[in-house]
């Protein structure tokens, strides 16, 4: 489970909840990206994560991991990582919407920052997900202060319950890695399904190693040409 920005602290968050709900003989290991920004929360930001999320399944091909999970709404580099991973690449995005997409019929996502709200636009209509996608909110809340805001919580579920409201929406996808923790107390509180991405995604890819399933290379997503690269 790679996390595309360089918070050690939130890995350790989405590390113990991806570790929680993985079956019994998996190995969830929680990979803090080396290279990029310290919070995910524009394009700038999801671009300079890329190279960071790429070494990390590179160092993960070496080691024999089964499969990965890009931890960041944003799914940073998901296209790339499934070119150059032989097993499963999920993006929490992508887990999240497909997951809610089980769930009732029609999710609102919330999200950190209003400035990753066409982020999040632009996968809904790249996985297909607009006839769900009812609505994309922010608690304004920057990725950072997730983990020290005391109220973080507290006004995460109100934007939760604003958004169930004005979208007549019934389920709710957490928009950031950083709200994995939260997911089951919010849920509680507003007696709908909230998906929290990471853990979808962690499950999601032990299901394909479960079913012998693997990136496809027979495609685009065959190995990159061998070719000299300039970092700079
Ligand atoms: C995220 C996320 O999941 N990790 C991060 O750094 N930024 N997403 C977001 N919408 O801000």
């Amino acid at each position: 489970m790679i996390n595309p920005n360089t918070s050690q602290a939130m890995t350790a968050t989405i590390e113990m909840c991806a570790r929680a709900v993985v079956g019994p003989g998996v190995t969830v290991n929680g990979i803090t990206s080396e290279i990029g920004p310290e919070s995910i929360e524009s394009y700038y930001d999801e671009a300079m994560s890329v190279p960071g999320v790429l070494k990390a399944v590179r160092q993960g091909e070496r080691e024999g991991v089964d499969g990965y999970v890009i931890a960041c709404f944003g799914d940073p580099g998901l296209d790339a990582a499934r070119e150059l991973a032989s097993g499963p690449v999920l993006g929490i995005a992508e887990a999240a919407m497909h997951t809610a997409s089980h769930l009732g019929t029609g999710f609102s996502v919330v999200t950190t920052l209003g400035r990753t709200i066409g982020q999040a636009a632009h996968l809904a209509e790249r996985y297909g997900m607009q006839r769900f996608c009812r609505g994309i909110h922010a608690c304004e809340i920057p990725v950072l202060d997730l983990d020290t805001d005391p109220d973080a919580r507290k006004v995460i579920t109100e934007a939760c319950r604003e958004a169930l409201e004005s979208d007549r929406s019934d389920v709710i996808v957490l928009g950031c890695a950083g709200m994995a923790d939260m997911c089951h107390q919010i849920s509680a509180e507003l007696r709908v399904p909230v998906v929290d991405g990471v853990t979808a995604a962690v499950l999601t890819v032990q299901s394909l190693i479960m079913l012998d399933l693997r990136t496809s290379k027979r495609g685009e997503y065959a190995e990159p040409l061998p070719k000299a690269y300039s970092t700079g």
